[in-house]
């Protein structure tokens, strides 16, 4: 499933780089090889965690438990015990340190893709604790492929990125890709402007990245210019604003190549490297997937809902959850609002709740949010929002009632539970969260009042 470590693309030193530290694909196999060798020792478990930093030692865990046929975890390394408690326990995953220097030899090849799950990545639904989305190596590799076969990526290519790896866009797109294609893989540790054009110096070609990180580099003009050599530009997880695409097109000569998925069924829908890619769309289905869009009599616009090979497994020990999640005739119900034109090309219009926010490209989950702040003593009401915002996309807005603790003290109390993106940007006072008769909070009223702040 990893080609790149199978040698048919030859080695180099430099292979696999990640915050400034390089390594060849054999010293990568060797240490994975050492993953692989503690995790056969541990007798069988359900699966195993890494905190994972954007480091070697992450990239390592991930390959490791892929040599071994054992799960991987990773766990975002910010975050709070709380959240990580939840992950730990409810994956019965153990903790693995990685010591990168180690070597072993692999147990055997790495075994061929098949519905066995390879990763359960954590990730937060409108209400309640975060749940595991179960990955299969056959699901990660139909879509490592059908996103090859979009971005013509192969081994000419260097991947160039700085996201984090605990999500599918940093991990399995970032990491994965690069391994099963051949590119070599130049992570930068932060997804900074400046690091990018070094990046891109350094001979980079393929460049990923969320639209804050594209907005940003297209704020420091000097930076998205070193950006004009390479091969393709993609951004993804959350929608590129036209603006930036427009800003980009001018500094750098490329029209940004949009993708969209989800963790519940990676990638589905992309531009084409070397096809039309228009502002606002983000292009048709992958190879293998069908999409239809669920709208109302009338309408153009509906739910997005998808079908193929690159579906997770279901989320881990939660069959209702699974359930839930799909249409009585067998289709994925992505929550996001679309519409297709007659070329298969895809607009994403916006989402049906307003509980899943996404700031700068992670996706949190309102309930999350509001569940640690009422755990707060102080607190009687909270209501969290996604207030539109230039730079994350939406940021992260709580409405509270409360009395005797500052809204510093609120942020504060979230960031010692939760991952560090999960904490507010902004508290705000109020007297009560206006509710309807059913006691439901009408969280619209809150960001239509959001609309009336704004010059
Ligand atoms: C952040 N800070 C705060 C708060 N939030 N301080 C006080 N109160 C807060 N509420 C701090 C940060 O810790 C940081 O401090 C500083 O403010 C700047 O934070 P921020 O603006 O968030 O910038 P950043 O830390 O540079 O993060 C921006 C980012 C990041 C790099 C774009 O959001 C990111 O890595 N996003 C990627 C998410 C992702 O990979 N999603 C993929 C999901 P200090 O400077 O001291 O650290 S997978 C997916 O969606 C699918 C499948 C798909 O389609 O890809
Ligand atoms: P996550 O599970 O964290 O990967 O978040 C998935 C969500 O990200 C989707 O349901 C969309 O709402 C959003 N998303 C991902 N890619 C795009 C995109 N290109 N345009 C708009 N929204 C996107």
């Amino acid at each position: 499933m990893l080609t790149a470590l199978t040698g048919v693309f030859g080695d180099r030193g430099d292979a696999v780089s990640v915050a400034g530290r390089a390594a060849s694909y054999e010293d990568l196999l060797g240490a994975a090889g050492a993953v692989a060798a503690d995790l056969a020792g541990w007798g069988p478990v359900p699966a195993f965690a890494v905190t994972a930093t954007a480091s070697l030692e992450t990239v390592a865990a991930v390959v490791g438990g892929l040599l071994a046929g054992v799960p991987c975890v990773p766990v975002p390394p910010d975050a709070g015990p709380v959240e990580r408690d939840h992950i730990l326990r409810d994956s019965g995953a153990r903790l693995l340190e990685v010591d990168f220097a180690r070597r072993a030899p692999a147990p055997g090849p790495v075994p061929s893709p098949g519905e066995d799950p390879a990763l359960i990545l954590y990730t937060s639904g409108t209400t309640g604790v975060p749940k595991g989305v179960v990955l299969s190596r056959a699901a990660i590799v139909a879509d490592l492929d059908a996103l090859a076969g979009a971005w013509e990526w192969g081994p000419g290519d260097v991947l160039v990125h700085g996201l984090p790896l605990f999500h599918v866009h940093g991990l399995v797109l970032g990491v994965l890709g690069a391994l099963r294609t051949g590119s070599r893989l130049l992570h930068t540790g932060r997804p900074t402007p400046e690091a990018y054009a070094a990046a891109a110096a350094a001979g980079g070609s393929l460049f990923f990245g969320v639209p804050t990180v594209w907005s940003r580099i297209a704020a420091v003009p000097e930076a998205a210019a070193a950006l004009s050599g390479a091969r393709l530009l993609v951004s993804g997880s959350a929608a590129l604003p036209t603006p930036v695409f427009r800003d980009l097109e001018h500094l750098t000569g490329h029209r940004v190549v949009e993708r969209y998925g989800m963790t519940e069924t990676l990638i589905t829908v992309s531009g084409r490297a070397g096809g039309d890619v228009a502002p606002g769309t983000v292009g048709t289905a992958l190879e293998g997937i069908a999409t239809r869009v669920v709208a109302e009599a009338g309408a153009e616009i509906g739910e997005l809902q998808v079908k193929g090979p690159t579906l997770f497994s279901g989320y881990l020990g939660r069959p209702d959850a699974t359930a839930a999640a799909y249409t009585g005739d067998g289709w994925f119900r992505t929550g996001d609002i679309a519409a297709v034109d007659e070329e298969g090309v895809h607009r994403i219009v916006g989402r049906a709740s307003t509980d899943m926010i996404k700031s700068g490209g992670y996706r949190i989950g309102a309930g999350e949010v509001e569940n640690a702040l009422l755990d707060h003593p102080r607190v009687r009401e909270a209501a969290v929002v996604g207030v539109p915002d230039a730079d994350l996309g939406e940021r992260i807005v709580a409405f509270v009632v409360a009395e005797g603790v500052s809204g510093g003290e609120l942020t504060d109390f979230v960031a010692a539970r939760l991952s560090a993106h999960k904490r507010p940007r902004e508290v705000r006072f109020i007297e009560a969260v206006p509710r309807n008769a059913m006691g439901k909070p009408q969280k619209r009223l809150l960001l239509e009042g959001e609309e009336r702040h704004r010059p």
